[in-house]
């Protein structure tokens, strides 16, 4: 019979889903797995060929850890509220609601079509209004505890979406989404006060099993740094402060910058005779994003304050101020003192505009030159009166405590996180469930209304003047104030995208729930998730936030784990034949559904896990697809050579209980690609040696977490019980996993004449006798003189004859 990978395919999706196989159990007393993978967002393209890398690693470690008898939570949901479902809905004129219900529909026939076994009674839907009544209820928890709150600030604008973006969706200056201009637009905003939790999020790392990088990545966007605050007096007689990662270099402080947005400019405006040039210079650098004022080699600009100055408070000498955008407003206290013998920033500005640079830390080249910037135990403090001597690491320390006893200055930590930015102007998102009372402020909706439902307009462009399209809907917008029943209106914005996605991993635990976000004893059950695999663009938005959410639920009594992911690994892009990134624009996007279609959702499965190590990116190959295709074929082909046998053939033995130990090691260190040469390898045996009943049926079940459809058909052919999925996994023995014999090399004058099969601890004496049994290796010495026998155990006997 030929392998026909779609009638086999189709069979088995249809007979697991009537035994509902992959169903979780809450209250069950076995032990329980967690395995999750990141939730799509159902977008109009479909699934993309990088998607089942993920969603296939983990499916490996889920299916196998069911067959080792764990009761194994695996599910799948959709991340669906966002600007492209809303774009694409402005644009075609459906609503959003509709373009997800059929971006769903497609993205769930494809997965399905891959055989991953989901555990679909738990699908969740981040817009179905039961689902983010809790997103709304969490979102609540955080107002009434202060986390939330409403700030007049400077944002991110992208010019095309015409919406505010969150830092983390700047990338290099422009929108991450779309790639279009951002600028700067002071809105008021709701704000979640992530920097609460920064030291928690950085310490706690220390307790989960991250892979590095995703450990290195979240420190540095937290960004901590130590140094100290310092207050400097300014000719007006108050004080301006700065926040320094280097005290020990006061003295080599010859100017200060303060950022063209900081509030002393319109205090002293009265005072400075160039005010106009500063706010000229103010508005030129809104223009321009964080990224591009701090980029190194800018050229540095800036305007001198005329009128006023401040006192270096070490030395009493009075130094210029400037304004210049180096220096950020978010950042510390929008204030540096500048020390260009040591910063190279401050080098360049100091340079451009004639600035004295002092030398204050020796060790380096001519300052005058090129700043001096080591923090290390080579430089010593010098022009610098009681810290003369020290090495910077002695230096910090004692400036702080000299600055503390003056009562000027303070050590301090400074983290480089900003408080979320947690509202968007758009449609297409969950209600925030407030009302604004002229009397009582912003008021929390009783909690029994909600949802809060998304009404439903008829219009969601987003406007130009940036108010969110709810706006228009006077309906729904004016209420009754819950507190003071006078009248109210509703806040008009909605959450962002990374709201629903924050902690859709707990209602997984119990979907089903209307009374809580979870049921106590699941959350008790299933926390933490044992094993996260997502992608590493995650690392710095979804991971950060849904860390932070996890860890003020754990504060508020309702998680009972700090962390919410036990273990998190990434995978590595699929890149296009070419080597580059899959794009439309490329032109080199491969279609996962042509691939299941033509070669068997197996085949892609295989291919996928064999195309490299997992945590790297791996470029397509339609060759090495083949390549599995024809070992699948070869599986199939073997049913009609096995032979009767209920026990592993002594031929195999070693074999056998050495293969279901890799494989079993190998498919939970996500190491597929060396599982499945494991399992080539068996088969060429097979096909060379012959291979029984019960080592086919092992051979099955070791290969079904890779290509379960295959391996059910063929398990049901040979008589197997039940379904090969929920089939206990193999055992293996540690001691029948070394050979018991080797096979040595024979040479006479180091020309090879045979092989021998030898037990692995036989001496030397017997090797050679063992050779010279042999008839090639008699006819080769015959009648000649024996000169030397070497023997190198367990590899070569070597005769040397004259
Ligand atoms: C004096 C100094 C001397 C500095 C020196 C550095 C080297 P991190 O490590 O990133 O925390 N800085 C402080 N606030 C800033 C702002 N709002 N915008 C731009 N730059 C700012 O960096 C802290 C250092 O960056 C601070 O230490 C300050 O320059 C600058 F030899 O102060 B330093
Ligand atoms: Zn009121």
């Amino acid at each position: 019979m030929k392998y026909d990978h779609k009638q086999v395919e189709k069979k088995w999706q249809d007979i697991w889903d009537e035994a509902h196989c992959f169903e979780a159990e809450n209250g069950s007393d076995k032990e329980k797995f967690y395995a999750l993978v990141e939730f799509p967002y159902p977008s109009g393209q479909g699934l993309h060929v990088g998607h089942p890398r993920s969603y296939t690693a983990l499916d490996i470690v889920a299916r196998k850890k069911r067959m080792q008898g764990y009761n194994v939570l695996y599910p799948m949901g959709w991340d669906a509220f966002g600007l492209p479902t809303e774009n694409y809905a402005i644009k075609n004129h459906v609503h959003p609601a509709e373009v997800t219900k059929n971006n769903i529909a497609r993205f769930k026939g494809q997965l399905r079509a891959l055989g991953l076994s989901f555990d679909w009674s738990r699908e969740i839907n981040t817009t179905d209004p039961n689902y983010y009544k809790w997103t709304q209820w969490i979102f609540l928890q955080l107002f009434k505890k202060g986390l939330a709150y409403k700030k007049e600030m400077s944002v991110n604008w992208c010019t095309s979406c015409k919406c505010v973006l969150a830092n983390e969706e700047v990338v290099n200056g422009v929108c991450e989404r779309c790639g279009s201009e951002v600028v700067h637009k002071t809105k008021s905003q709701w704000m979640l006060a992530i920097t609460k939790y920064a030291q928690r999020l950085i310490d706690d790392l220390d307790d989960v099993d991250f892979i590095d990088r995703v450990k290195v990545q979240q420190k540095n966007w937290i960004g901590r740094s130590t140094g100290a605050e310092v207050d400097f007096k300014t000719t007006e007689g108050d004080t301006l402060t700065v926040y320094t990662t280097r005290p020990d270099t006061l003295f080599g402080a010859t100017y200060m910058v303060i950022s063209p947005e900081h509030p002393a400019v319109e205090k002293w405006a009265g005072k400075l005779a160039n005010i106009d040039e500063i706010h000229a210079y103010r508005e030129e650098a809104a223009r321009k994003s964080d990224f591009e004022r701090t980029e190194l080699n800018k050229d540095k600009t800036g305007v001198k304050l005329d009128g006023v100055a401040a006192v270096n408070p070490v030395n009493g000498r009075e130094i210029p101020i400037f304004v210049s955008d180096y220096v950020l407003m978010g950042y510390g206290t929008g204030a540096i003192m500048a020390v260009p013998a040591h910063d190279d920033r401050d080098w360049e500005f100091a340079k451009k505009f004639g600035c004295e640079i002092i030398e204050v830390v020796s060790g380096g080249e001519n300052v005058q030159k090129a700043a001096f910037t080591a923090k290390d135990e080579t430089g010593i403090l010098v022009n610098s009166e009681f810290l003369n001597g020290k090495t910077v690491k002695d230096a910090i320390p004692a400036m702080i405590a000299w600055l503390e006893e003056k009562g000027i200055g303070r050590a301090k930590v400074q983290y480089k996180l900003r408080d979320w930015v947690f509202s968007r102007q758009r449609y297409w998102g969950e209600p925030i469930p407030l009302v604004h009372c002229d009397k009582c402020g912003w008021v929390a909706i009783p909690e029994e209304q909600l949802p809060l439902e998304l009404p439903n307009v008829h219009t969601y462009e987003p406007t130009d003047n940036g108010e969110s399209p709810l706006a228009h809907m006077t309906d729904w917008v004016n209420t009754t104030c819950p507190c003071c029943g006078g009248p109210a209106k509703r806040e008009t914005d909605t959450m962002p995208q990374w709201a629903g996605s924050s902690w859709y991993f707990l209602r997984y635990m119990d979907p089903h729930n209307d009374k809580a976000l979870a049921s106590k004893e699941a959350l008790e059950y299933w926390s933490p998730v044992d094993w996260y695999n997502g992608g590493m663009e995650h690392t710095t938005l979804h991971l950060l936030y849904s860390r932070f959410w996890h860890k003020f639920l754990y504060d508020i009594g309702v998680v009972p784990t700090k962390e919410p992911y036990a273990k998190r690994t990434s995978h590595g892009m699929i890149l296009g034949e070419n080597g580059e990134k899959m794009s439309k624009s490329r032109g080199n996007v491969v279609n996962p559904d042509e691939i299941v279609e033509t070669y068997g959702a197996d085949t892609m499965r295989l291919y996928e896990m064999f195309i490299g190590d997992f945590e790297k990116a791996a470029p397509w190959s339609p060759k090495s697809i083949k390549g599995c295709r024809r070992f699948l074929e070869r599986v199939w082909a073997l049913v009609e050579k096995v032979q009767e046998g209920d026990a592993y053939s002594k031929q195999h033995e070693v074999l056998m209980h050495r293969t279901i130990n890799k494989v079993g090691d190998d498919a939970d260190n996500l190491k597929a690609n060396t599982a499945i040469a494991a399992l080539m390898t068996m088969l060429n045996e097979f096909y060379d040696k012959g291979v029984n009943k019960a080592e086919y049926m092992t051979f099955l079940t070791l290969l079904n977490p890779f290509a379960p459809h295959i391996t059910e058909e063929l398990w049901q052919q040979m008589g197997g019980k039940g379904l090969l999925s929920i089939a206990p996994w193999p055992q293996y023995d540690e001691a029948k996993t070394v050979e018991d014999t080797v096979e040595m090399a024979v040479q006479v004058n180091g020309k090879l004449k045979c092989t021998i099969k030898l037990p692995v601890d036989c001496d030397k004496q017997a090797a050679i006798d063992a050779a010279l049994a042999e008839e090639k290796v008699q006819h080769a010495v015959e009648g000649k003189q024996m000169v030397k026998q070497i023997v190198v155990p367990g590899k070569i006997v070597n005769l040397v004859v004259r």
